[in-house]
This record gives structure tokens, C-alpha cells and sequence, in this order.
């Protein structure tokens, strides 16, 4: 199968909207589908209106439902998605562990039928007439708002990326996708001698420890049937570099010195501060972000991650802040501007890794301070940054990195264990537990993450 990129489908955090192109397509209108009352002149009205159909608009509109207080169509979720994605499971479809079409559930399938679902895409937001106006032309109007649609994964970010993650005869993949994520796993199968190199890029980017985790699991087959040699560079049939516009392997201190110790001992050659911006043929081309300019690279296979950033609709909109990105307070989840706008996830500005594990954190502190605010309250609830990356360091064994605000670990088994040690256990609650929890429980709002599961 080639895989082909498409425009987005979607803008849920479960990335759909991951193979991107610039701008969205026009909706396709499910409305028929749900409900049949006429939308009025002034629009239909909502107690809450969700933005997004991914980790965090489900787990949200679930728990919501599921606090007894809202009756059906109070609650409204938007998103013009098919399918629903388990992003975290597309490493380990990289790696070969998963079949990608497992990982995906029809999304009209995993609404509650007590919320009013449409399946359109968000045209604008009129924050102060607390309206969304849909690309159908309809417009709903909500007392509290909740904007969780996502980041865009951007193949046009890297010049020539689109054309070769698409062409099945060039080496180059990326697991940042639906389309792409298999041919990984057959790249790396193929790869019998030569430059393998692995690219993380300049910028946001979601779960920020998958563009080496399949770097990790490529070096551990291609180990396993001889044809990587950690302890000898010059005559492995296979070497490997890892080029990342940052300076270091990763953003937590306590992690990153752990994952230099793998690299070295690994010997992965690193091109620190080197930013992929274009493909041409089989040379990499990368800038140097601390201004030694431009960078060439030969190679027989490259895994890319693409730039990412905030969809059109949220950067162009009054919801925004100078990023691009939801501006809500870091502790509250409430914007700085509208007091009845929220929002959480990779579309937020919150300050932390943009994860599903963080979704776990996130959704119940929002609703705490949402319900509050309702009631007249104060904001009870305050967000830590809590988020986490089980990061797949071989087959059989994930660091479980977890970490909050000021890159501080918070570890949930730290008193047991040393979870910068990767661990078997580990290995298992990433590849089995997590994606059975989350579409058993997690978007159904009954998972609370680290705090287990929620009544
Ligand atoms: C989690 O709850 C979760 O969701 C199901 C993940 O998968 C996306 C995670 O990666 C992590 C780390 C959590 C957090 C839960 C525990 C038990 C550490």
C-alpha cells in the first residue's frame, strides 16, 4: 500500500489532522446524522460546547456526562473526523508490535448519544458573543467553551517530505501519521547496510520522545540480526545518527542524561542542533540552529518528524496567543481573556509535553474549575503539569518518563522502582495496558491516569 497524504480529516489531538496539508479541507456535513431539530436564526444553543474529538474532548465530555448534571445536548462536541486515532500506539506499529488499523475506532461511534455531535469543522470562533460558527454556515452559541482540537502535523514543514513519505520506493518514513506509520517498520526491515538517520525538529512537537523511540527499536532488530554493531562504527553494516534541533537528547535532565548514556554506549552519532528542512533524494538537508548554517547528509534510510504547530483556525483567531496556541492560564486551564473559554491539550498554550498521559492530568482539573466557575465559584484546581512519555528504549523495555512544570519528575512508582531505569514492566503498560485503558476507560471518562480509575 502507498501511503498517501491527504488533507486533514480532523483536528482532534488524536492526530488525524496529523498528515496535514496548510489548510483544511472543506467539512464534510454529517449533520443529518445528528439530530434532526432545525438550527435557528440566532443558532443552537449549548451549556457547553466541546472543540475537538480526540484524548481530550472525549475524556472530557465523558466525564462531564458523567457528573449526573447535564441533560442530552447540553453538551456538544465538534470535530469533522472519521476516525478517532490512539496516536501512542503508532511507535510501536513503527516498530512493527501493532497493526495500525487496530489502533482507530470510527469517532461518530464514540460519541455518547447524550452529546449533540457535529461532525463539521469549526469555521471561526465570536468569543464575545460566545458563538462557534461552523464551516456548514450554522452557528452554536455555549455559556462555557472548550477548545481541545489538537496541533497540526505539518508534512509540508520539510521540503520534498510530503513527495517521499508518499513515493513506496524512497526510504523515508515517518510514525507522525496513519498513512505513514507502517512503512517505518517496512523501511527499517529492508535497511541492510548504510546511513540510518532519525530527525527530531525545531519546535513543538507531540510526544516529543517518539522520534527516538523508533530510532531505539530500529537499533535493537537491526542488532538483533547482525547488522548493527554498537561497539564498532567503522565496520557495522548499519550506522546510525540522530539529528535534533535541540541540544540535548531530551527536555528533563533526569531523563536526557540517561538516554546520552544509551546513545553513547550505543554508539548513535548525534547532530546536536541540526533542524531537517529538506529532502533531496537520499541527502538530508539540516540547518544549524545555533547559526552555523547548513548542513548535508547522505542516507539509505530516514525516519522524519515533521515541524508542528497550531491548525489555522485556532492561530487566526482571538483565542490565540503570540504562538499561535489557546492562551489559558498554566495552573487554572481558563483563558487569560474569556472567562468561560478553556481549553487543555496539544492545542493549549499549557507549558508542558504535549502527551495523552497529560490528558489523564488535565481533563478533571478543567472540569473542577469549569463546574466551579458555573456555580459562581472560585477555581479550585490547579495543574501541575503532570505529563509523561513511556519512552521504548529496546523491545522490551520503556523508561517511564514522568515529569511536571520546570522538567521536575513526578514519578507514580518512584518509591518502587528507578524509572529512569527502562524496565520489562514498563515495556507492558505501554504496549498492552495503555491502549487497552484508554479506549476501555479513558475516553469514556472513567481514568484518571496516574490516580487509576475514577468513579
Ligand atoms: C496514562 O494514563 C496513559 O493513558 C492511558 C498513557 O497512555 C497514553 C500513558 O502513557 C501514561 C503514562 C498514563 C499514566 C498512567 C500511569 C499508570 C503512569
Amino acid at each position: 500500500m502507498v501511503p498517501r497524504i491527504i488533507a486533514p480529516r480532523s483536528y482532534g489531538n488524536r492526530v488525524a489532522s496529523f498528515v496535514s496539508t496548510q489548510t483544511f479541507q472543506p467539512a464534510r456535513s454529517f449533520a443529518s446524522v445528528v439530530g434532526s431539530s432545525p438550527i435557528t436564526e440566532s443558532g443552537r444553543k449549548h451549556k457547553i460546547v466541546v472543540v475537538g474529538g480526540g484524548s481530550a474532548g472525549l475524556t472530557i465530555s465523558n466525564q462531564l456526562l458523567r457528573t449526573g448534571q447535564f441533560a442530552s445536548e447540553d453538551i456538544a462536541l465538534v470535530d469533522p473526523a472519521e476516525w478517532h486515532h490512539y496516536q501512542p500506539g503508532w511507535t510501536l506499529v513503527g516498530g512493527g508490535l501493532k497493526q495500525k488499523s487496530d489502533l482507530r475506532r470510527k469517532l461518530p461511534e464514540m460519541v455518547d448519544p447524550k452529546v449533540r455531535f457535529y461532525n463539521n469543522q469549526v469555521q471561526g470562533f465570536a468569543p464575545e458573543d460566545n458563538t462557534v460558527s461552523l464551516s456548514t454556515g450554522d452557528r452554536i452559541t455555549y455559556e462555557h467553551l472548550i477548545v481541545c482540537p489538537g496541533i497540526k502535523v505539518d508534512f509540508n514543514s520539510i521540503k520534498g517530505l510530503s513527495e517521499a513519505v508518499s513515493d513506496p520506493h524512497a526510504p523515508v518514513s515517518s510514525i507522525y501519521s496513519y498513512d505513514t506509520c507502517d512503512k517505518a517498520s517496512r523501511n527499517i526491515a529492508d535497511l541492510k547496510d548504510g546511513q540510518a538517520l532519525f530527525t527530531h525538529p525545531a519546535g513543538p512537537v507531540k510526544c516529543a520522545g517518539a522520534p527516538q523511540k523508533i530510532m531505539w527499536l530500529a537499533l535493537d532488530s537491526w542488532k538483533r540480526s547482525g547488522l548493527y554493531n554498537p561497539d564498532s562504527r567503522a565496520t557495522s553494516p548499519i550506522k546510525i545518527d540522530f539529528a535534533t534541533a535541540m541540544p540535548v537528547m531530551f527536555g528533563v535532565p533526569k531523563y536526557s542524561s540517561r538516554l546520552e548514556e544509551l546513545r553513547v554506549q550505543r554508539g548513535v552519532e548525534a547532530l546536536f542542533q541540526h533542524d531537517l528542512v529538506g529532502i533531496e533524494g537520499n541527502t538530508a538537508v539540516l540547518n544549524r540552529t545555533d547559526g552555523g548554517g547548513t548542513v548535508k547528509k547522505h542516507f539509505d534510510m530516514l525516519h522524519a518528524t515533521p515541524k508542528m504547530g497550531p491548525h489555522a483556525f485556532i492561530k487566526e483567531s482571538a483565542l490565540a496567543n503570540e504562538a499561535g496556541f489557546v492562551d489559558v492560564d498554566d495552573g487554572t486551564l481558563q483563558h487569560k481573556k474569556f472567562s468561560n473559554v478553556w481549553s487543555c491539550g496539544d492545542a493549549s498554550s499549557l507549558p508542558t509535553s504535549k502527551t495523552a498521559a497529560a490528558i489523564t492530568a488535565q481533563a478533571p482539573i478543567l472540569i473542577n474549575n469549569m463546574l466551579s466557575k458555573m456555580q459562581g465559584g472560585a477555581l479550585p484546581a490547579t495543574y501541575d503539569g503532570y505529563t509523561s512519555c513511556p519512552l521504548l528504549t529496546e523491545y522490551g523495555k520503556v523508561m517511564l518518563a514522568e515529569f511536571k512544570y520546570g522538567a521536575q519528575p513526578k514519578e507514580t512508582f518512584g518509591r518502587f522502582v528507578d524509572q529512569g531505569t527502562p524496565s520489562r514492566a514498563f515495556y507492558h503498560l505501554k504496549k498492552d495496558f495503555f491502549p487497552w485503558v484508554y479506549f476501555n476507560s479513558m475516553v469514556k471518562g472513567t481514568w484518571a491516569g496516574p490516580k487509576g480509575w475514577k468513579r
